[in-house]
């Protein structure tokens, strides 16, 4: 027995509505080759894993029963990534996480565009990212190194600290406190185990790094939930190698969201950006207004995801692959993912999108009033529209409404979509959050229903450890806004 209830373990009425009756709830803290150690209010225990302990993430909720875990339970957030090597297969990192912690350090491991694929993940995964630069003991000025991370993206909230020193290391107590779980990814050597000692009084193997190149020794062998002093829970992983990107296409999108929205309005919906006429993207970067290292960069990791997320739909399909290991987390997206079938563009689709073939295909839907086009709705929509559809509603979730997004039509919708299901937070998205403070401007009545956010930030945030509400800057770092919150994950950001 512990003094633990399903509560403090990180239960919610999100999992208690998939147990199955007969079955017990219990969360997974470890994945071993063949067993599962998993807490319960009873302690932990060791169980089975009949379907593979590799379809388990820690920090899944499982339900329980003689042993064995029975059932995994639709996580809220999930990280996954392409398993690292030459194989065909995902891995899933951590599950139900409410912030992902990317960890690096002032020293040869900082690294922008790393972070960026790092951010990404987070985004896709419904996480908030928040970057850790440790060791800002051994440098005089950790400024660029914030100025470097936070220029990533507005959602990102990135601080610098001596992860040695205690009291440096409990800045973090707030991204897992009662409640909120805080999982660790970075390279090896950054100090992502030292971080987990300090906030949970534990005692895990550290090893100094290697003083030519700053790697570390792969210390950490396998990933772990720990409770923290501060309450909540706290994973460590094993550093990575490389982190190879797969069914994160929402998590890049978002990253570049200037860039998508660029998209949206070439006049061919499978343009290649190259040489083609009404392409908006080339015209942004010849009028200076997109950096063309950023456009690379979009492409090098729309590209990667794609031929991963395909590659592996091809080989799961011949195994018949659990579609809960990938990036899209809730019961809505998964259930979305049933029919959300990729695109028969056949064999060569990647081809075509990558080096532009055969891409005369103009836009058939109309423009809206402003001479605009629709928005994006999803690469290689199918001929009959579906994938294009889902897509649509899946932007709509993310206050992205489709066709005319931006027009308040589209915002008004989404409003009255939240004020009826209690004010589900989707806001938080850059563009939603450009659209809400919109409307909180126009609409007293919206503005009165608006509760502050904690996410879209683009700078500093009146941290509150008690995660009740946040004034948050903008998404373009401007004015105070409000947005709306979502009552079971309401820590979204803090500042440095
Ligand atoms: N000076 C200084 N050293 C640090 C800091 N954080 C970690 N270290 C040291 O860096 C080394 C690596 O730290 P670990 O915590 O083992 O790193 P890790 O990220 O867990 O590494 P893996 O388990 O291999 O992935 C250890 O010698 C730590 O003492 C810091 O903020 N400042
Ligand atoms: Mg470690």
């Amino acid at each position: 027995m512990t003094d633990l209830s399903l509560s403090d373990l990180g239960w919610s009425d999100h999992f208690a509505r998939q147990l199955e009756q007969g079955d017990a709830p219990a969360r997974i803290a470890e994945i071993h080759r063949t067993i599962l150690v998993a807490l319960t209010p009873d302690g932990p225990v060791k169980i089975g894993a009949p379907s593979g302990a590799g379809s388990f993430a820690v920090g899944d909720w499982v339900g329980m029963r003689d042993g064995q875990a029975r059932m995994r339970l639709a996580p809220r957030s999930q990280i996954a990534r392409k398993a690292a090597g030459h194989t065909v297969s995902r891995q899933l990192v951590a599950a139900n996480v409410d912030s992902l912690g990317i960890v690096t350090s002032c020293n040869d491991d900082f690294n922008p565009a790393r972070l960026e694929r790092y951010v990404a993940l987070a985004m896709a995964g419904d996480c908030l990212p928040l970057v850790i630069v440790t060791k800002a003991d051994l440098v005089d000025d950790v400024e660029p190194y914030l100025v470097q991370a936070r220029a990533i993206s507005p959602q990102v909230v990135a601080m610098a600290l001596n992860a040695r020193d205690l009291a440096d290391a409990s800045r973090l107590e707030p991204w897992c406190g009662p409640g909120r779980t805080l999982a660790l990814v970075g390279s090896s050597g950054v100090g992502k185990t030292t971080l987990q000692n300090a906030l949970t009084g534990g005692a895990g193997a550290t090893a100094g790094v290697r003083a030519d190149d700053a790697k570390g020794r792969h210390t950490t062998t396998f990933r772990a939930l720990r409770r923290c002093g501060a309450g909540g829970w706290l994973i460590d992983t094993p550093g990575m190698r490389e982190l190879q990107l797969t069914d994160t296409a929402e998590g890049i999108e978002e990253l570049f969201d200037d860039v998508t929205a660029l998209v949206s309005e070439c006049r061919f919906t499978d343009c290649a950006h190259e040489t083609e006429p009404g392409c908006a993207v080339r015209a942004a970067v010849d009028a200076g207004d997109l950096d063309p290292e950023r456009l690379a960069r979009w492409r090098k990791l729309e590209a990667e995801d794609r031929h991963n997320s395909e590659s592996l739909a091809e080989g799961g399909r011949a195994a018949n692959p659990s579609p809960s290991t990938s990036n899209r987390p809730s019961e809505a997206r998964a259930a979305a993912r049933a029919v959300d079938a990729p695109p028969p563009a056949g064999p060569d689709g990647l081809r075509r999108r990558v080096h532009g073939r055969d891409r005369r295909r103009p836009r058939d839907r109309p423009q809206d009033a402003m001479g605009r086009g629709p928005h994006r709705l999803g690469r290689g929509s199918d001929a009959s529209g579906q994938r294009a559809d889902l897509r649509g509603l899946d932007a709509h979730r993310h206050g992205r409404a489709r066709g005319g997004d931006r027009s308040q039509g589209g915002v008004r919708r989404f409003l009255s979509n939240l004020d009826g299901q209690g004010r589900r937070h989707d806001l938080h998205r850059h563009r939603g959050a450009d659209l809400c403070r919109r409307r909180v401007r126009d609409t007293p009545r919206a503005a009165a229903d608006l509760q502050p956010c904690g996410r879209g930030a683009g700078g500093a945030a009146n941290a509150d450890p008690r995660g009740a509400a946040f004034a948050r800057r903008d998404c373009h770092g401007r004015d105070p806004v409000a947005a709306l919150s979502r009552p079971e994950v309401d820590l979204r950001a803090l500042s440095a």
